[in-house]
């Protein structure tokens, strides 16, 4: 059985965010069973866990064995499995690789780097300056999106694991109104985001958050 793991809680600011909803949302996709890892802040730091995901992050994945991480690398073995994710035609499969990458190391960053300002720096004075340079970057990728989608549904037409991908990372600016400065994106994102694979992986990742909340977080609700 394939074991994926997964956050025990986070604060509410990171749940429906964590990566392993990427993995989670491709075996969805795929029609494969997985069971949850969930682990705790105790369990990051232990050579058990280090052997699975090096820097102690999540997802690690575990497949009677063959252990992964980096969720696009896992998403990109599962989409090897299912052509829900990835045509088998050479072309097809060269175009859903090129928008996996281009997800990960042309969009994700930038949103990164501006949800982390606003995140864990919001209050600093060099966030405050930096900021708006930040938002420029992300603003300009998104226009170069938007002009490659197009008026079409999906990134190459149908729907691939390019867009599961390029779905959660948008999905990363939720706290910000970025994105629906781009209409067709932010579509593009409800259109992915309405896919019943994805809605059972969301549902998922947040039941052990409700069941694992610490006291302090009950009593403080998020601002
Ligand atoms: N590039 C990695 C990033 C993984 C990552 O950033 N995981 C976060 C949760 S979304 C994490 O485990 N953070 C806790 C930590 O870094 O200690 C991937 O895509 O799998």
């Amino acid at each position: 059985m394939i074991r994926v793991s997964a956050f025990r809680w986070v604060p509410p600011f990171a749940q429906g965010l964590v990566r392993e909803l990427r993995v989670r949302w491709a075996l969805e996709e795929a029609g494969i069973p997985y069971e949850d890892l969930l682990i705790g802040p105790e369990h990051q730091r232990t050579p058990e866990y280090r052997e699975m995901q090096p820097f102690g992050q999540v997802p690690a994945y575990d497949e009677d064995g063959l252990v992964m991480f980096e969720s696009g690398a896992i998403v990109l073995h599962i989409a090897e499995r299912s052509e829900v994710l990835m045509p088998t035609d050479p072309v097809g499969r060269a175009r859903t690789q090129t928008w996996m990458f281009a997800a990960l190391s042309s969009i994700e960053p930038h949103i990164q780097n501006l949800s982390m300002i606003d995140i864990f720096h919001t209050n600093e004075e060099w966030a405050k300056l930096r900021r708006p340079g930040a938002v420029a970057m992300v603003q300009q990728r998104l226009q170069e999106l938007a002009t490659c989608l197009g008026d079409r549904e999906y990134l190459e037409g149908r729907f691939t694991a390019g867009d599961l991908l390029m779905s959660t990372v948008l999905r990363i600016l939720r706290s910000t109104d970025i994105l629906e400065q781009f209409p067709t994106l932010a579509a593009y994102r409800t259109r992915c985001e309405a896919r019943p694979a994805f809605e059972r992986a969301l549902a998922a990742q947040l039941a052990p958050f409700a069941a694992n909340a610490p006291p302090a977080a009950n009593a403080a609700p998020p601002a």
